[in-house]
């Protein structure tokens, strides 16, 4: 059968060779350098107990140096433009947001899954709260973004978030579409190129089929030095040309270029917006696929058990917080498997991204071939032949090889296999920001996950009180509805909503949920565009300024009452929920608009539903975008 496939393939395809030395320049930049180690390296940092957890002594300085030279400014911007909606807050807003107080908040964005339509939606709401923006100010949502603490995204929210660091932070326009002059370039941003189609760039089947060549080959470097790759290394060369810095309309397929080879996840670091402490700290998300996995544990319809370890990708480190294995190693040395040989390059921000949306593996892997990217398998068998490799996950070399024998279940592997960070259910990437040693006490998550017709309807939520429900000595959620049908029937997911408002002293370390999620269209009665599958991979320029425009629209509107489009008092009360931890802390009762907020936006705890929705929700992302790449390479072997 695989043979059939190659012979058709090289038949049709006869100069596959001359290719071979174009790509040298993206597989020199892809390729992992193995170096002896500096001195005193350590591979693993051990991060605690819950209860005595520890941050990375650079992730702490990070935070810190940002608090005490950032934020203090930030917060002020943003109180002014919540003030100019003419606001009338109680007094303790105003004293906690200008620094009067000795509490001040921690606040994460969290931004979800979905594919493109998650990295559009998701940029869309982050334009809503960034306070470059003029709208967004005047808006008096403006300027959270650069008041936030921590930044986590998912799969297509790994897109938008993984773009957005490497690129030093431009703004959301500049992000989607490029700078007005852009400057060709290896190491300058070009936009997210929507035009052109991720799996299938061009509209011409042999410029694909010459383009999954070229992806292939840049892989011929990492290939040769001894590592595993696997399609998620093809996903990711694929993901760099929308994702990372070097690829420009006029040099799309111009293999003279590294196309974002060679930029690397630690290297966020030295970009001036990171350097300065001006950009939240990133963090990624991906789910581990492990061997010996305890499938009782996966929802129905998801791939990942709730008890495997999340993985989170931070610009230092890698590793988890979750207390089965609670360790880390450093990003910048990912490959390394020891303390004497020292391997960098390793960590392809393109590679993050691309193991954060590795959701390839949910293909059986049984039927692996036979599936609809089996072609790009069989190049990849072909050109780069690795036997008994599984080509469907993100493989890292495992730096917690025997660390937690007892409790973690990848500590006897050599390799880990990193997936699609949604599989588990968990569309939002929430558990980095509930990590008690990060402090975050109010979170706003942005969740584009298809739950329904495109649209969301909390099944994250479900999923994530669900796990932490498995580790209430790690992490504490507040209370979200049990089911679907209770979102739908109490209008959850159609304006913003909060959770864990019911503060005590006792559950005060509980952070409060800003729920916003592309649940329908914007009240003044816009048609939706934001409900397009996540398996489109190819959106018009115009289109994606339409869902930005439309997502600013859902941001700013708030719950208005009925008839209204739009809540006058949804700046006010956004700001009410941002520093309502804080104002617990202070020993200060709510008041003024801010109890009037309080009974309009939170859930009210009750359990009203309509007829359940047969519980067959699925992931936020689709097992589709090989049909893509299969459709056009399906037509050239009909050829
Ligand atoms: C706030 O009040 C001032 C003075 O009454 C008025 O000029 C301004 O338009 C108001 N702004 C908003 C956003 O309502
Ligand atoms: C904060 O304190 C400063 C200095 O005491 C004072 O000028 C300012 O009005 C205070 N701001 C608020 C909002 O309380
Ligand atoms: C990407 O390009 C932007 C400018 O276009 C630059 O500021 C940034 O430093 C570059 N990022 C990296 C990681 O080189
Ligand atoms: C891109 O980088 C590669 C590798 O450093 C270099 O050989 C090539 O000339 C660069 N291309 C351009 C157009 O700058
Ligand atoms: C970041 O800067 C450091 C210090 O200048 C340098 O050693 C390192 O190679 C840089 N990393 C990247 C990915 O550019
Ligand atoms: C995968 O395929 C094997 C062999 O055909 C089968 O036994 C197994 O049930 C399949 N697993 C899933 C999840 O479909
Ligand atoms: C959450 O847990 C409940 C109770 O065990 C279960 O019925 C439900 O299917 C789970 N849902 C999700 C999304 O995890
Ligand atoms: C949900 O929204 C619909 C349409 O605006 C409204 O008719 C209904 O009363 C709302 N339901 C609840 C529980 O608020
Ligand atoms: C989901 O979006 C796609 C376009 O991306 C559209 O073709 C499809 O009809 C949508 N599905 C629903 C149920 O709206
Ligand atoms: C501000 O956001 C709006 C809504 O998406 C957009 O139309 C506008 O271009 C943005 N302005 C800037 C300067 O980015
Ligand atoms: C919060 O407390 C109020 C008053 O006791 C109660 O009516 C409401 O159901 C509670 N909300 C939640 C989410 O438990
Ligand atoms: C790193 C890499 O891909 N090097 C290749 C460059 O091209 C020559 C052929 O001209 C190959 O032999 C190298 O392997």
């Amino acid at each position: 059968m695989l043979q059939i496939h190659f012979v058709v393939l090289l038949a049709i395809f006869p100069w596959l060779g001359i290719f071979v030395t174009a790509q040298n320049v993206s597989s020199q930049a892809y390729t992992p350098v193995a170096a002896p180690c500096p001195a005193g390296f350590n591979l693993v940092r051990m991060a605690g107990a819950p209860g005595s957890q520890s941050l990375s002594t650079s992730e702490a300085s990070y935070v810190s140096t940002r608090k005490t030279n950032v934020l203090p400014q930030a917060w002020k911007t943003y109180l002014s433009n919540v003030l100019s909606t003419n606001a009338s807050l109680p007094a303790y807003v105003a004293t906690i947001l200008s620094g009067n107080s000795s509490e001040i908040p921690t606040l994460g964005i969290a931004t979800s899954g979905g594919g493109y339509r998650a990295a559009i939606f998701g940029a869309g709401v982050l334009n809503a709260l960034d306070g470059r923006n003029s709208s967004s100010a005047s808006a008096g949502i403006g300027g959270l973004l650069q008041s936030a603490t921590y930044l986590s995204g998912l799969s297509g929210g790994s897109w938008l978030l993984t773009s957005l660091a490497q690129a030093n932070f431009p703004t959301i326009q500049e992000l989607a579409f490029g700078p007005a002059t852009p400057t060709v370039s290896n190491n300058s941003w070009g936009g997210w190129n929507t035009d052109y189609d991720i799996a299938t760039p061009s509209d011409n089947p042999a410029t694909d089929m010459e383009y999954y060549t070229n992806l292939v080959e840049e892989l011929r470097g990492k290939y040769n030095a001894g590592y595993v790759v696997t399609f998620a290394d093809f996903w990711a060369r694929a993901l760099a040309r929308h994702f990372t810095n070097g690829t420009f309309p006029s040099n799309f397929f111009d293999e003279s270029y590294t196309h974002g080879a060679g930029i690397l996840w630690s290297g966020v670091a030295n970009t001036t917006s990171f350097m300065s402490y001006s950009i939240p700290f990133p963090i990624v998300v991906a789910d581990l696929q492990a061997p010996d996995q305890n499938s009782s544990e996966i929802i129905v319809g998801d791939e990942i058990p709730l008890t495997n370890p999340i993985m989170e990708f931070n610009v230092f480190e890698m590793g988890t917080f979750d207390p089965q294995l609670s360790a880390f190693t450093p990003t910048k040395y990912l490959g390394t498997t020891n303390n004497s040989i020292c391997v960098t390059n390793y960590d392809q921000s393109s590679l993050v991204a691309g193991s954060s949306s590795e959701l390839f593996n949910t293909y059986n892997l049984t039927n692996t071939f036979n599936s609809s990217f089996g072609p790009i398998l069989s190049l990849m068998a072909d050109l780069l032949p690795e036997p008994k490799v599984e080509y469907d996950v993100a493989s890292w070399p495992n730096p917690f090889y025997g660390v937690a024998p007892a409790t973690f279940i990848d500590s006897a592997q050599t390799n880990l296999n990193l997936v699609d960070g949604g599989e588990d259910g968990e569309v939002i990437p929430l558990q980095p920001l509930l990590v008690k040693a990060r402090g975050v006490d109010v979170i706003f998550a942005i969740d584009a996950t298809s739950d329904i017709n495109n649209f969301t309807d909390g099944s994250s939520l479900i999923a994530t009180q669900n796990r932490t429900s498995l580790y209430s000595s790690a992490y504490s959620f507040p209370p979200v509805p049990t089911s679907l049908g209770e979102f739908t029937a109490q209008n959850l997911t159609t304006s913003p909503t909060f959770f864990g408002c019911n503060t005590t002293s006792s559950n005060v370390s509980t952070p409060l949920l800003i729920y916003l999620a592309n649940g329908g269209p914007p009240h003044d009665g816009e048609a939706p565009v934001t409900n397009t599958s996540t398996a489109q991979l190819s959106y018009a320029s115009s289109v994606v300024q339409e869902m930005l425009s439309q997502t600013f629209v859902i941001a700013t509107q708030g719950y208005p009452d009925d008839g209204a489009t739009k809540d006058p008092d949804w700046p006010s009360c956004l700001a009410c929920a941002i520093v309502d931890r804080a104002r617990e802390r202070a020993g200060e009762a709510r008041s003024g608009i801010c109890s009037t907020c309080m009974n309009r936006y939170c859930w009210n705890g009750s359990t009203l539903t309509t007829a359940t929705s047969g519980g067959a929700h699925r992931i936020g992302i689709s097992y589709s975008f090989g049909l893509v790449v299969a459709s056009a390479v399906g037509a050239i072997m009909l050829m």
